[in-house]
């Protein structure tokens, strides 16, 4: 049997190529070797403030990113979190295996609550317990995300290790895949946070879909240093940024990436970034054209995807309903 993976973005914006380097980018990688399901994790997605119909508009277009992207729906697995109801059902039951102060510990509830003063629901802060219900459902063995990802997903796995204590063998405990290069990509104007895709400042990200003047536009403006060489090293946080999308983008490492450029100036550098990124987005910007005018097609993956997901949750489902001491349905 192959081993299972599972990951999920939330449509709060377009995927940026920080999530596309930090995680998609490795999605398509695995599926050669890993049975995978792929979420739009739209009951996330709304624990910030979302307009409805964007909402919506969103999660089909992120459907359409993905296929672009590479995911194949031949093989593997998509659908929209909330068409599989024992994400929420599971969700529930973990709430009631987790611990206020493992919440309280969360970074990004710490980040978002600030961010978002005036709306910290309680959604906001069992965020992580959906996540792990999402993961758990499918007994998923590996999960790729990026850096930012990884506390949840420790937290994840503590909750199928408590549960498992009590009750005999039901979940797997997943691994995290977090890639060597690009695992934290950093926001084009503010090289110490990590690039958003709900930042109010677009310069900051650069979205799949943005054409090839927007691209180069945004790295030209990318902030960096005053020293003009070009090194990764401690305290250039603009340059190694983009010297880590260059070295994710060509598969080497930021170092090497550097060694490639030694010499030249931020100009060129930058019109050498600007191209990679371009060249890798043109082909995926393409097919979303052709996709997101296609909404037969994008139905029905995302109903067939809903039903394969569903049957494996409900599995899960109804042997933690079993454990936890739930009556049988009949
Ligand atoms: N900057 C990043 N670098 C590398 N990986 C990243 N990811 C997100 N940002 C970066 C990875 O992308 C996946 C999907 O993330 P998410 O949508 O579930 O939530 P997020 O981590 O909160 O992503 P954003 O873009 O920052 O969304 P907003 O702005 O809505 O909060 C995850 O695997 C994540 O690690």
């Amino acid at each position: 049997m192959r081993k299972r993976v599972f990951s999920g973005i939330q449509p709060t914006g377009c995927i940026t190529l920080g999530n596309y380097i930090g995680a998609v980018k490795n999605w398509i990688e695995l599926q050669k070797e890993y049975d995978c399901i792929f979420s739009v994790v739209d009951m996330h997605s709304i624990t910030v403030r979302q307009d409805p119909k964007e909402l919506r508009k969103r999660c089909m277009q992120f459907l359409c990113q993905y296929i672009a992207c590479g995911i194949d729906p031949e093989n593997s697995i998509m659908f929209f979190q909330s068409h599989v109801p024992q994400h929420a059902e599971l969700s529930w039951i973990l709430n009631c295996y987790t611990y206020m102060g493992e919440l309280s510990r969360m970074t990004q509830f710490k980040d978002k609550s600030q961010k978002h003063a005036e709306n910290i629901n309680a959604g906001l802060f069992t965020y992580p317990v959906l996540m792990a219900a999402d993961i758990l459902l499918y007994k998923t063995d590996l999960v790729p995300v990026g850096v930012d990802q990884k506390q949840h997903l420790e937290l994840s796995r503590d909750i199928a290790d408590r549960f498992n204590k009590v009750y005999g063998d039901v979940f797997t405990v997943p691994e995290a895949y977090i890639p060597p290069v690009g695992a934290r990509v950093m926001s084009l104007q503010d090289p110490t946070s990590k690039m958003s895709k709900s930042d109010p400042n677009p310069n900051g990200y650069i979205w799949i879909l943005d054409d090839p003047d927007t691209i180069t536009r945004k790295i030209k403006r990318a902030v960096t240093d005053s020293d003009g060489v070009i090194e990764y090293k401690e305290g250039k946080d603009g340059i190694n940024n983009l010297l880590s999308i260059y070295g994710a983008m060509t598969g080497i490492t930021p170092e090497d990436a550097a060694k490639e450029f030694e010499g030249k100036g931020y100009g060129d550098f930058k019109a050498g970034v600007s191209e990679i990124i371009i060249e890798t987005l043109k082909p995926i910007r393409d097919k979303y054209n052709e996709l997101i005018e296609n909404k037969d097609y994008i139905e029905k993956i995302y109903k067939e995807g809903a039903e394969r997901a569903s049957s494996i949750a409900r599995r899960t489902l109804s042997k933690v309903h079993r454990k936890v001491g739930f009556v049988d349905r009949v």
